[in-house]
């Protein structure tokens, strides 16, 4: 895709001229009444891709800064335009949807950064929460919710390993006792910590378990639980009410790379259920991070540490405006 903006008097000077320097395929993508009068229009012109293009390339930013130099002084364009292309550009390639995309760009360039990295940090900064699950005794036990499949099983493990690596006393407790196979994933990894893992398939077990592992006299409770479906009211309903025994804090483990409408939507139905935090997972095996976005975005969740790897020993990373603007930036072909 290559990105060109437009100055003009006019709309329809502005269009003229994106048709002769861009042809009829161009797709506007903004449009913008200038401070000084007259209008700049932003288009996007898709470019043929060779087959190989696709494959993601590594990060290089300095590359980056280079091209958005040549914009300055081939065009004539401003620093203020140099962000808005250059950000335009990456979040497109992430398939962010429209108002997240304008409320980044409008704060990267109400900020004022001298370049579209320091301006997305900022700009992340300013819209998104970020707040790392807590590595310190916690009062109330942490659930991890989400749909089936999406890590958190892996998620409890990880957290589970973390704490007791810095000396902290953790119960495990599973929800997801019907399901073959459900309790021995989780078993494998608590045998190894030494930490105590009980079963509780009904609210009056979890409301038994959770008095129970109140007395091993424990710095965390993490409870794992089975796969639900956001759009299954009978899954819903079942979460809600064990969440209703009270004092418990939700987090919402979210696959990176789905389709952003889709986990906006997931995110938005976990966030009624009291979900605060996001746990992004797959980072490793995701290439587009619109859909983490938009569910932050819907659900207002702030993002909690995150999952990069199948393996326990990876642990997780705390999320940060650095590292998500570095997650964005790296080269993703559209
Ligand atoms: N590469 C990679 N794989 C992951 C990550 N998180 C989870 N997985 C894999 O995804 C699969 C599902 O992970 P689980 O932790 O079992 O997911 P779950 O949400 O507990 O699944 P259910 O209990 O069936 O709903 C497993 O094969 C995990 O190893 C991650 O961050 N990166
Ligand atoms: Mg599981």
């Amino acid at each position: 895709m290559r990105l060109k903006s437009f100055y003009a008097d006019t709309m329809k000077e502005a269009m003229q001229l994106v048709k002769e320097t861009l042809g009829e395929d161009a797709v506007i993508i903004g449009t913008r009444e200038e401070k000084g009068g007259g209008v700049r229009l932003t288009a996007a012109i898709e470019q043929q891709l060779d087959v190989y293009d696709d494959l993601p390339e590594p990060m290089n930013l300095e590359e980056d800064e280079g091209d958005a130099e040549d914009w300055l002084h081939e065009d004539g364009n401003d620093e203020e335009d140099v962000i808005v292309e250059h950000l335009t550009d990456v979040l497109l390639r992430h398939g962010v949807p429209e108002d997240v995309m304008d409320h980044i760009i409008s704060c990267a360039t109400v900020v004022g950064a001298g370049d579209p990295k320091t301006a997305m940090i900022a700009a992340l900064e300013h819209i998104f929460g970020y707040r790392p699950l807590p590595l310190k005794a916690y009062k109330k036990p942490i659930m991890l919710i989400g749909p089936p499949g999406a890590g958190k099983t892996l998620a409890t493990a990880k957290l589970a390993a973390r704490n007791v690596m810095n000396g902290l006393k953790v119960v495990v407790i599973t929800t997801d006792t019907v399901r073959a196979g459900g309790v021995e994933q989780l078993e494998s990894f608590t045998k190894i910590l030494k930490a105590p893992l009980l079963e509780a398939e009904t609210r009056e077990e979890l409301k038994v378990a959770l008095l129970e592992a109140e007395n091993y006299n424990v710095d965390q409770i993490l409870i794992d639980t089975a796969g639900m479906n956001p759009f299954d009211p009978d899954d819903m309903k079942r979460t809600a009410k064990m969440l209703a025994i009270g004092n418990i804090e939700p987090v919402l483990v979210m696959p990176a790379g789905g389709d952003a409408a889709e986990s906006g939507e997931v995110a938005r139905i976990f966030a009624t259920l009291g979900a605060k935090w996001m746990l992004p997972s797959r980072l490793d095996i995701a290439r587009r991070l619109g859909g983490l976005l938009e569910a932050a975005h819907q659900g207002g969740l702030s993002f909690a540490d995150a999952s990069h790897s199948p393996k326990v020993a990876d642990g997780l990373l705390p999320i940060t405006p650095e590292r998500l603007t570095n997650l964005l930036m790296q080269s993703v072909k559209r």
